[in-house]
């Protein structure tokens, strides 16, 4: 019997769909998803028909982590000759469009790591995050530490973090884990829909708004202001920007050639 298949692609207009694909082990995170979902947002990423990503799981789970079955017994050596995470993890920091996650069910550590490093979170109200690596005497080691109290604040992250305390859907949104709430039954169609919406804008408008932004977290705020000025003035050299904004002035649609 051949495995199945870790994720599963598919595109929506603009919209590009990749669905973690091991329902029987709740979407736990192995090499093999983890190379095959980060060969996938490449391949939307270098698309030119594709202006965002949705990255989705089950009904039941998102992720419920990194695969715990298939860590029990590597060494140190094993993970550090590897590179273990850096190797295919971190795959998505390198994705420059828009990366939404839809998260119904469980989003545990490697799971919730996946979801804080995508750009917008759209949580169905079932959704339940949690960094439980302590459990198993871990640590959360794909960005978990580091992404969680910037998201969060260090008092929520290090509670969550040190306790493996669960987060229910309204406490996430609460303390702005995620972007927002919407019903399990909707929250495809409105994670797609949103990412719908976002994919139509020029794409160059839109790979400078999350270069930015993603900048806001990783330097002083003096750095980031330049960066986003240095952003804004590389603006006027976008056809889009241009037509974006004489298409306001004469009260039409703007039609972008994502140029
Ligand atoms: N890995 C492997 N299999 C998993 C799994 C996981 N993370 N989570 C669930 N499964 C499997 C279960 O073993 C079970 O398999 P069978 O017994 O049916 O063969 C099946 O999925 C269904 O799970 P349950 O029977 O447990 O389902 P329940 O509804 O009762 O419970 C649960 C759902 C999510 C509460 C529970 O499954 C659970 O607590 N899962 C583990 C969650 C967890 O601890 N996640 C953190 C994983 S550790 C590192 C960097 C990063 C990390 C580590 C190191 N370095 C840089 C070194 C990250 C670590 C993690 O993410």
């Amino acid at each position: 019997m051949t495995p199945e298949h870790p994720i599963r692609v598919e595109t929506h207009g603009r919209v590009g769909l990749i669905t973690l694909n091991r329902p029987q082990q709740l979407n736990a995170l192995n090499d093999a998803l983890m190379d095959a979902l980060g060969a996938a947002l490449k391949s939307f990423d270098a698309d030119p028909g594709i202006g965002a990503i949705v990255i989705t799981g089950s009904d039941k789970a998102f992720a419920a982590g990194a695969d715990i079955a298939a860590m029990a017994d590597w060494s140190y050596m094993d993970v550090h000759l590897d590179n273990f995470i850096t190797r295919n993890w971190e795959t998505i920091r390198e994705i420059r469009k828009p990366v939404l996650a839809a998260v119904a069910g469980y989003a545990m550590g490697g799971g919730c790591e996946l979801a804080l490093a995508c750009d917008v979170i759209v949580a169905a109200e079932s959704a339940r995050f949690a960094l439980p690596e302590v459990q198993l005497a871990m640590l959360p080691g794909a960005g978990g530490t580091q992404r969680l109290p910037r998201a969060i604040g260090k008092a929520k992250a290090m509670d969550m973090c040190l306790s493996a305390r669960i987060l229910d859907a309204a406490e996430a949104d609460r303390y702005g884990l995620v972007s927002r709430v919407v019903p399990d039954a909707e929250l495809l169609e409105h994670t797609l829909a949103l990412a719908e919406r976002i994919a139509a804008f020029s794409l160059p408008a839109l790979m400078a708004i999350k270069e930015s932004v993603n900048r806001a977290w990783e330097s002083p705020l003096s750095e980031g202001i330049l960066f986003e000025r240095r952003a804004l003035h590389a603006r006027f050299a976008s056809s889009d920007a241009h037509e974006g904004m004489h298409a306001f002035l004469v009260k039409r649609k703007p039609e972008f050639q994502h140029r």
